[in-house]
Order: structure tokens, then C-alpha cells, then sequence
């Protein structure tokens, strides 16, 4: 069933932009919701005119440990939150879970590595036999992992690899606020290499850290301007996770949420933009109005890297009272 009765409209009017001003971007941000959703409903419905929504599915393949001390994670050996000692999942267990996630619907597959960087070695190998496997199995495959040399770019581009995620987080001028072990040009250097070797860029960023409006348009607007866009958006509301730094900061509002969303799709058309964690703060009403404004992919599952995540079954249902398109047919082949 399609939603639209009407003929449907085009994306050939849309104009691509990598000049973004920073005092653009927050004009949009804080413009009235109402135009705000209605511009961004615009772009969505003709770039998007079947409201598609893509189902992605993470797992976590080494967790805890991490050397990094993002102040968000609840992996990092600098956090009281780090579970270390599970044990690092090995090829066969990675791809039973892949077929489960695409026999339940979903359609790419994400794996998390919680690493600095990826090293040379079994561990590597590894992945790179995951990537191939996951896309033997009809998946896009995504990797999550750290900073990466020029020949590691390679060899998981040669596996087959669709999309590299490596996000900017926050601004550059809230970034030290964050992180102080990895720079936001280290950050960036990595998303060139990932670029240059064919791969997609997942890039996106969280908001509820402490930023301000004005740090929130500054992420968006160097996202916005790295040419071409990255292919995929993720937008991350924080999850408070005990034993880190951010424990008791206050969930956001949701509309803040379906704000940056509307953005990321004005100044991105045509990039996937991912209402990613945190949607358990959102409701539904503020997740459907994410989807009607811009969003065009959740993650889905029932859990995220190390924390939950809305129910399968809720999703279904979300997305089914909200008359967007998936990929049902997928299920039970
Ligand atoms: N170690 C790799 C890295 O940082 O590139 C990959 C794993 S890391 C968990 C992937 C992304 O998830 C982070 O960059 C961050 O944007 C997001 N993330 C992690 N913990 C989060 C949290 N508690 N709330 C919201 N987003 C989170
Ligand atoms: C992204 O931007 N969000 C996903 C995915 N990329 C890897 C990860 C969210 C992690 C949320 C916290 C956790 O479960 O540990
Ligand atoms: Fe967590 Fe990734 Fe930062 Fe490591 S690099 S602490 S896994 S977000």
C-alpha cells in the first residue's frame, strides 16, 4: 500500500549545498517547529516519497574495554560502567546472528568493535570474514571500530564492505568537553580514508551531552559541508549510562530530537538520516513525527551495543500505525 494518492513528486528540484554557515544551520534548528517540519517534510517526500524506512540491526562483537575515554560510553576502560571480560564473538556466532536479524526483517547489519583502532592480525582477519559473510547473506554490512589505516580501508572494502561508521559526536568546539584522547581531526582523517577506498561514511552525532544550540548546529554544519554527504546520518540522543560522567544528566526533550532530525534531512537530502540510541526517551508520537520529518532508518532489535532498545514487536507496531514501508517480506523466508 502506498500512502500517496497524489502524483508523486521528484527529488530533481533539490540542490545539493556544502557551504553551510554555521548561522544558517542554527536559524534552522530554532525556527518555528511547525515551518521547520513543513520544509523538512518537503525535502523528505521527495526524496523519500514512499516514507521507506530501513531496518538496521547492531551487535556488538567486542565489548568493554576500549582505551578511549568518550565520556558517553559505557566501554571505556576510564568509566566505572566497563564490563570487561565478555568474550569477543567469533565468525560463526556473528553471521547466525545476521541471518536471525534479516529473517526478523532487517536489512543492514552493524557491528561494533569497542577498539581505538583496528590491528592487524586474527582479530582483523576475522572481521573482514564477517563483512563478506554478512553480505553473502544479502545484507549491507557496517563496521564500527575505531580508527583504521589506508590498508585496512582497503582490504574491508575488498570484503565488500558497504559502510564504515565513525562519528563526529559533537562539535568541534565541544568536542574536548567529550573525549580527550582522539581528536576531532583524527576523526576526520579517518572518514577520508574510509572515503577514498569506495566505502560509505556513517557519521553522525549525539545530542543531551551538555551542548549547547549553538554546538548542535556547529556538528551539523560539518557534517553538511564534508563533500559529498555522508550516505548515512546517525542522530543519537544520550543514554545515561551509570559509572560514566554523563550518569545523571537529564534525558531531552524529545522535540529536540525531531529538530535535528528535520535538519539533518534539509541539509542532507539524500543521505540515510538514522534516528539512532535513545529512542526509548522518545514516545511515539515523537518518533513519528522523526519519521515524517526526515528520519529514514531505526536501529531494530532489542538491544543496541550495551543497551536496550524499543522491542521488536514495538517497532512493529510503531511503524505499522504510522503506514511506512518496510521490508515484511522478508520474514520467515
Ligand atoms: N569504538 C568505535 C568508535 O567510537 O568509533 C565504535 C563504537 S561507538 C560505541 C559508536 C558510537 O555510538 C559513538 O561514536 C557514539 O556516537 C555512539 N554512542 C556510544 N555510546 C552512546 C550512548 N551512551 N548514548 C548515545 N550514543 C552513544
Ligand atoms: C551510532 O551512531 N549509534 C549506534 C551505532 N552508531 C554504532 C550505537 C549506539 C550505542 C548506544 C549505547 C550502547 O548501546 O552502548
Ligand atoms: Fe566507546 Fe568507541 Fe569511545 Fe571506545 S572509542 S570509548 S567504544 S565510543
Amino acid at each position: 500500500m502506498t500512502l500517496i494518492d497524489s502524483p508523486v513528486p521528484t527529488s530533481q528540484g533539490i540542490t545539493l549545498r556544502h557551504d553551510w554557515g554555521v548561522e544558517e544551520v542554527r536559524t534552522l534548528l530554532e525556527h518555528p517547529l511547525i515551518d521547520l517540519l513543513w520544509q523538512a517534510q518537503h525535502v523528505h517526500r521527495q526524496v523519500n516519497p514512499e516514507y521507506k524506512v530501513q531496518l538496521a540491526t547492531l551487535l556488538s562483537v567486542k565489548t568493554g574495554g576500549c582505551e578511549e575515554d568518550c565520556a558517553y560510553c559505557s566501554q571505556s576502560i576510564h568509566n566505572t560502567s566497563d564490563v570487561t571480560g565478555q568474550p569477543e564473538l567469533d565468525v560463526h556466532s556473528v553471521l547466525e546472528r545476521a541471518r536471525v536479524a534479516r529473517n526478523a526483517g532487517a536489512d543492514r547489519f552493524c557491528m561494533g568493535w569497542a577498539w581505538r583502532e583496528i590491528r592487524d592480525g586474527n582479530q582483523f582477519e576475522a572481521m573482514l570474514e564477517m563483512v563478506s559473510g554478512v553480505r553473502e547473506l544479502g545484507l549491507e554490512a557496517c563496521v564500527t571500530a575505531g580508527m583504521l589505516s589506508q590498508e585496512q580501508a582497503l582490504r574491508l572494502a575488498q570484503a565488500g564492505l558497504t559502510a564504515y561508521n565513525h562519528n563526529l559526536d559533537t562539535s568541534p568546539e565541544n568536542y574536548g568537553e567529550i573525549i580527550s584522547t582522539r581528536t576531532y581531526q583524527e576523526r576526520l582523517e579517518t572518514l577520508n580514508r574510509v572515503r577514498s577506498v569506495g566505502i560509505d561514511i556513517c557519521c553522525g552525532g549525539i545530542i543531551g551531552m551538555g551542548e549547547s544550540i549553538a554546538d548542535r548546529a556547529s556538528l551539523l554544519q560539518v557534517l553538511a559541508n564534508l563533500d559529498p554527504h555522508p550516505e548515512s546520518v546517525p542522530i543519537n540522543a544520550l543514554v545515561a549510562v551509570e559509572g560514566t560522567p554523563m550518569e545523571h544528566l537529564e534525558s531531552i526533550d524529545p522535540l529536540e530530537m525531531v529538530r535535528m532530525v528535520a535538519t539533518a534531512r534539509i541539509l542532507m537530502p539524500h543521505s540515510r538520516v538514522r534516528l539512532s540510541a535513545g529512542r526509548e526517551q522518545l514516545g511515539r508520537e515523537a518518533q513519528i513525527l522523526c519519521l515524517q520529518a526526515g528520519a529514514d532508518s531505526i536501529f531494530y532489535g532489542d538491544t543496541l551495543l550495551t543497551t536496550t532498545n524499543p522491542e521488536v514487536a514495538a517497532d512493529r507496531e510503531l511503524l505499522s500505525q504510522a503506514g511506512v514501508q518496510v521490508n515484511w517480506e522478508l520474514e520467515n523466508p
